[in-house]
């Protein structure tokens, strides 16, 4: 049967990166205790308890999700800024961006008596619309339970993301992404995934918290998610990185509807917070528009 790899928090970012180019997941031991995820679950409990399950059988009868994590939940944020995670994230996303976000928060908990999630490629929530020569998600789940064969641990297939589009996986082309509480699985948006089925009478939960490049639209709206009141809470960093930040020269640049004085007239995000951190010029010099305009033309 097909495994995912493991490897440990002090494997270099060249060799993480290096299965994940190979197999498109990797699974990361141990990286917290599971005390840090026990406060997070503490945090969400309100949220876990009035979770309606799934509506369909994409969403799965037996599951619930719950969003909104950097919002809702300190410990997430925490894990949402993990430097190792954030590491790996740009040297994976940056070939194809000049910086990048998050992108979606979700604690998904398989519950027992749940079917196997018909397996997918994420990059399709985008309409299929992007070039595959593109990679447009890194996707972390932190086990906030152990994940197990019996209790949903996701279905992967290593190497899918380098196959035709139409082909199918055998059954021992399958791999269970079993991990202890506390690691973590990365996977690309081309790789075939899936919830999996939960034979077990315990739940499988997962923290969620995939991230994107800058210049596309996010799963999860950010800016409701988390809107200006509650991300004021958050650092200047975390919030750049959740979308309260320019992905461009002039993408994603805001002007205040009250303002007449011409201070925040086609300024970054973060003046919003009077933070002074812009990673790009408020507008592009031409030249950097004209470079925009014709690299990458294939
Ligand atoms: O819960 C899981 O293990 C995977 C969920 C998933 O892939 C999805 O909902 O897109
Ligand atoms: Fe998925």
């Amino acid at each position: 049967m097909a495994k995912v790899k493991h490897i440990s928090i002090d494997t270099p970012d060249e060799e993480a990166l290096r299965i994940i180019d190979q197999d498109a997941a990797v699974i990361i031991d141990d990286v917290i205790p599971d005390a840090e995820i026990d406060k997070i679950l503490n945090e969400l409990d309100p949220f876990i308890k009035g979770n309606l399950k799934g509506a369909d059988e994409f969403t799965g009868f037996q599951t619930t999700r719950v969003g909104a994590l950097i919002a809702r939940s300190h410990g997430c944020r925490d894990l949402a800024m993990h430097t190792k995670i954030n590491a790996l994230a740009s040297q994976f996303l940056e070939p194809h961006c000049d910086n990048y976000q998050l992108h979606f928060t979700s604690l998904i908990s398989i519950g027992p008596g749940e079917t196997k999630q018909i397996l997918h490629r994420d990059r399709g929530l985008w309409g299929g619309y992007i070039s595959r020569k593109i990679e447009t998600q890194f996707a972390v789940v932190w086990a906030a339970t152990d994940f197990t064969f019996k209790n949903g641990a996701t279905q992967l297939v290593p190497g899918s993301h380098k196959w035709d589009a139409k082909r199918e996986p055998l059954e021992d082309e399958i791999a269970y992404a079993e991990m202890k509480k506390g690691s973590v699985l990365i996977y690309t948006g081309s790789v075939l995934h899936g919830g999996g089925d939960n034979i077990s009478d315990e739940v499988r939960s997962g923290i969620f918290i995939h991230y994107a490049p800058g210049w596309i639209r996010q799963q999860e709206n950010q800016y409701l998610s988390c809107p200006p009141e509650i991300a004021k809470e958050l650092t200047p960093e975390l919030r750049s990185l959740i979308g309260y930040s320019k992905g461009g020269y002039v993408m994603g640049f805001y002007s205040d509807p009250n303002h007449v004085d011409g201070k925040l007239e086609s300024v970054t995000p973060e003046k919003i917070f009077s933070d002074s951190k812009d990673k790009f010029t408020v507008l592009a010099s031409p030249e950097n528009l004209v470079k925009g305009s014709t690299k990458n033309k294939s």
